[in-house]
């Protein structure tokens, strides 16, 4: 929400007074809907707070499974904190380790444990596959970062770097060459579109789901004003002649009012902390519950509502007490998050005060050296494989090269899996033009049923699972498919391949 310096005083100040004004709106809006859905005043009983305890114990105790065949993990930063991730294989597997490594990236309010149904489809390769969900800074287990700004993107970025490294030492010498696929949603997906554009070394390639592009959906919105105030112009010079151009011209704003009503939500975060914070906790965590809730859309029979908190708020005390097999524990910054939801919540809000999305990316030299290897490594691989077409996308990598023509333009292919009945980021300003900024060999499948949640709903999760079963299927130095239309139809029938590149 931040405006340039060009900006006059007084277009900022109004600016600054509607952004409070929507925000407090809309957190009297979201306790307002709560208490008229009931929610609010709806205590726990002895039985529910049992259940959460049970399974906060059992996705987040460090000593157990969190799922089945799955293990907690922690990675330590250069910084010192630390970020956890729950893995498929453990690292002392020496000479185990084969397949191609998926990283998947969760979003706002969740955790690591949204992926939880989505690991357990059969199609999901367990044995065959590295898969790694990581919990991003702030949420899950991993260590608080004060400004959560691109220092996130160094976070994840150094995470991914050494994933892959410890990846490729626990293989044997016929199974060095693998592909590395990112997988992301909401937060996680304008991460991952940030990702694309700017750290392409880091992965073969995206598949992505419901979260905005952040350049396009400003590119949108302009597009979107310039041409509503254009004819609403045509009706104020001729009002009595040109009256057809008031409906029309609040028809071409429409889309517009609509996502800022969506975004409503982002407004609240930004009012002071106390409010913030009671938004989280108001109405027995009745914010979280209502997201929860909407995750499993219309399947009522698999909404289990201790569960999915559990999931996402995290360790709690008990838990932080724990220890994984090799000795390692949950970080200290965690503590102060781990005993207060209202601070959970200011702390994983915090992603959207403090320019993650758009503030310049300004690399650390360890980052630019990390990536810079990965590229002269990729293309040394190259050069020896003997298949052309790996040739051809390791050296797409190589981005300084082009002019970027849009802003954000991904340089990784990328399959874009987008839940359409999306009421959070929907459609028209947030993926509407997406063509533009994608890399060639990517593809935009619509999943018609879905809503918001593509990790948590059940159709659409399946035929996550299956793009990623498709690209676990590919052997090492292969390319992967670039189209997976027909293998989402199969799963998950409607489904509309959007654009392909
Ligand atoms: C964590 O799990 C272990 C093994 O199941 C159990 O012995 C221990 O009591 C649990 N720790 C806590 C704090 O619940
Ligand atoms: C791209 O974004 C930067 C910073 O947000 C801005 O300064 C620049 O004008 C934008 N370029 C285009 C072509 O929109
Ligand atoms: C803990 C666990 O079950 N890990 C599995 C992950 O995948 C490898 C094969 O690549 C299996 O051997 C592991 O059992």
């Amino acid at each position: 929400m931040a405006q340039s310096d060009t900006v006059p005083i007084w277009q900022r100040l109004t600016w600054l007074a509607f952004c409070y004004t929507f925000g407090v709106f809309n957190w009297f809006l979201y306790l307002g809907l709560a208490l008229q859905s009931g929610t609010f005043f709806k205590k726990d009983t002895e039985q529910d707070r049992l259940r959460f305890a049970i399974s906060r114990d059992q996705f987040w105790n460090l000593s157990k499974q969190p799922l089945p065949g799955f293990e907690h993990a922690f990675f330590k930063l250069r910084s010192g904190l630390k970020l956890h991730y729950i893995t498929n294989r453990s690292k002392k597997e020496k000479g185990n380790g084969r397949g191609n490594l998926f990283v998947f990236l969760h979003g706002f309010p969740d955790s690591s444990m949204v992926w939880r149904h989505c690991m357990q489809e059969p199609a999901i390769p367990m044995h065959s596959a590295r898969l790694v969900c990581l919990d991003l800074p702030n949420y899950g287990g991993s260590d608080t970062f004060k400004e959560p700004d691109t220092s996130v993107l160094e976070a994840v970025t150094e995470f991914i770097i050494a994933t892959r490294e410890q990846h490729e030492d626990a293989a044997s010498d016929e199974h060095k060459d693998f592909s590395t696929v990112i997988v992301a949603h909401d937060w996680g997906c304008v991460i991952g579109y940030r990702l694309a554009a700017e750290a392409p070394q880091l992965a073969d390639r995206f598949v992505l789901s419901n979260g905005p592009h952040i350049g396009l959906s400003l590119a949108n919105k302009d597009r979107v004003l310039a041409s509503s105030s254009k004819i609403f112009k045509q009706f104020k010079e001729h009002p009595k002649t040109n009256f057809g151009c008031l409906a029309k011209s609040y028809h071409a704003i429409k889309p517009l009012l609509v996502q800022l009503l969506m975004f409503g939500y982002i407004f609240a975060f930004h009012l002071p902390s106390f409010m913030v914070k009671y938004l989280g906790t108001g109405g027995n965590k009745a914010f979280f519950r209502g997201c929860l809730h909407l995750a499993h859309g219309k399947h009522e029979d698999e909404w289990k509502q201790q569960e999915s908190l559990a999931a996402t708020l995290g360790p709690g005390p008990n838990e932080l007490a724990t220890k994984t097999a090799n000795g390692e524990s949950y970080g200290d910054s965690i503590h102060e998050r781990a005993a207060s939801v209202g601070v959970l919540f200011w702390h994983i809000t915090a992603y959207y005060r403090n320019g993650l999305a758009t503030n310049h990316w300004e690399k650390s030299l360890e980052t630019i050296a990390d990536l810079y290897n990965l590229e002269s490594e990729a293309e040394s691989s190259a050069s020896a494989s003997v298949s052309p077409v790996r040739r051809r996308s390791s050296s797409s990598a190589s981005s300084g090269l082009w002019v970027e023509q849009y802003n954000g333009s991904l340089k990784v292919p990328s399959t874009i899996l987008w839940g359409e009945r999306d009421r959070a980021v929907g459609k028209a300003i947030c993926l509407d033009g997406i063509g533009d900024y994608l890399a060639r060999g990517s593809e935009v499948v619509m999943l018609p049923q879905t809503a918001h949640w593509a990790p948590v709903e059940k159709e659409s999760r399946a035929a996550i699972a299956k793009v990623i079963s498709v690209y676990a299927a590919t052997g090492p130095g292969d390319e992967l498919p670039v189209y997976v239309t027909k293998e989402v139809d199969s799963v998950y029938p409607g489904s509309v391949s959007l654009m392909k590149k």
